[in-house]
């Protein structure tokens, strides 16, 4: 049964087609998010100990990594740094948040977006921004990362919670409006091993970047395409934010060997493939 009350009005439709997103002002109250960022720190927490238990390390364009948990963890970039940046998929870590991905508050807008009503997760991620330490994110679309897996990249819409605050200081995400009606652009070549999927400015106008400035519980809707990217956070207050990627029907997870229904709770949790 769909919850009509979440399911996207003529408005957000008209936005996500002409700009590539949309925001959802206060769509969590204060308790839940008291609650989601203790389970997001709990899930971190769970994460450093998995990496520090001995995960499998490597570097990527001098970047640490760790697979661990069936996790990848990114850390923060700085020689030594212990402090975690990223972490995809997580959901696996915390059952409330492998609770979240079922919410209608996701599922609902989700099913309009990608226009089924059976969807699936496809991935799921923790940025986690740390007060003066958190680093900005070069300009990129997501599709490019994800093609290869699942090309029909217009269809993996991303809900992105914000669990504080998000604003220009703590280095809110930032979005170029409609990036993504060129579809996937060319990558910046010749610049390490994830150049090309950083998006080669010459491609967008960057000067009609948008902060996305949104109070925690808001939600962000963004399309694989619309290219997005961050400052650092220089600011005294964390930025943390989950997102969300689903897709059409029943499909494989992109970095699970598993499937991962959404909304029909009992029926669809991480069935294996
Ligand atoms: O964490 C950020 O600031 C940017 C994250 C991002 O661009 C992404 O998750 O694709």
């Amino acid at each position: 049964m769909r919850d009509r009350r979440f399911r996207l009005n003529d408005e957000e439709r008209r936005s996500y087609a002409k700009d590539g997103f949309f925001v959802r002002e206060r769509v969590f109250g204060a308790a839940e998010i008291d609650e989601l960022r203790d389970a997001v720190e709990c899930c971190a927490v769970r994460a450093s100990a998995a990496a520090e238990a001995g995960g499998e390390e490597y570097e990527i364009d001098g970047n640490r990594y760790c697979e661990a948990s069936g996790s990848t963890i990114q850390f923060e970039h700085w020689p030594g740094s212990g402090t975690i940046r990223v972490i995809e998929p997580f959901h696996h870590l915390h059952e409330r948040i492998d609770r979240l991905i079922d919410d209608p508050r996701f599922v609902e807008p989700a099913r309009d977006l990608i226009g089924e009503e059976r969807i699936s997760l496809f991935t799921d991620k923790l940025n986690l921004k740390r007060p003066g330490e958190g680093s900005g994110f070069r300009w990129h679309q997501d599709s490019p990362y994800w093609a290869h897996f699942f090309p029909d990249v217009e269809r993996l819409p991303n809900l992105m919670l914000s669990l504080d605050d998000a604003n220009e200081a703590n280095g809110c995400l930032r979005i170029i409006p409609g990036s993504h009606r060129g579809g996937m652009l060319p990558g910046l070549e010749g610049r390490g091993v994830l150049g090309p999927l950083f998006t080669d400015p010459k491609y967008f106008d960057a000067s009609r970047q948008l902060p996305v400035v949104m109070a925690a519980g808001s939600v962000l809707f963004f399309g694989a395409s619309t290219v997005h990217g961050s400052e650092p956070n220089e600011s005294t207050e964390r930025l943390r934010a989950l997102l969300f990627t689903y897709q059409p029907g029943s499909g494989r997870m992109f970095k699970i060997d598993a499937k991962r229904e959404a909304g029909s709770w009992g029926e669809g949790r991480a069935a294996s493939s």
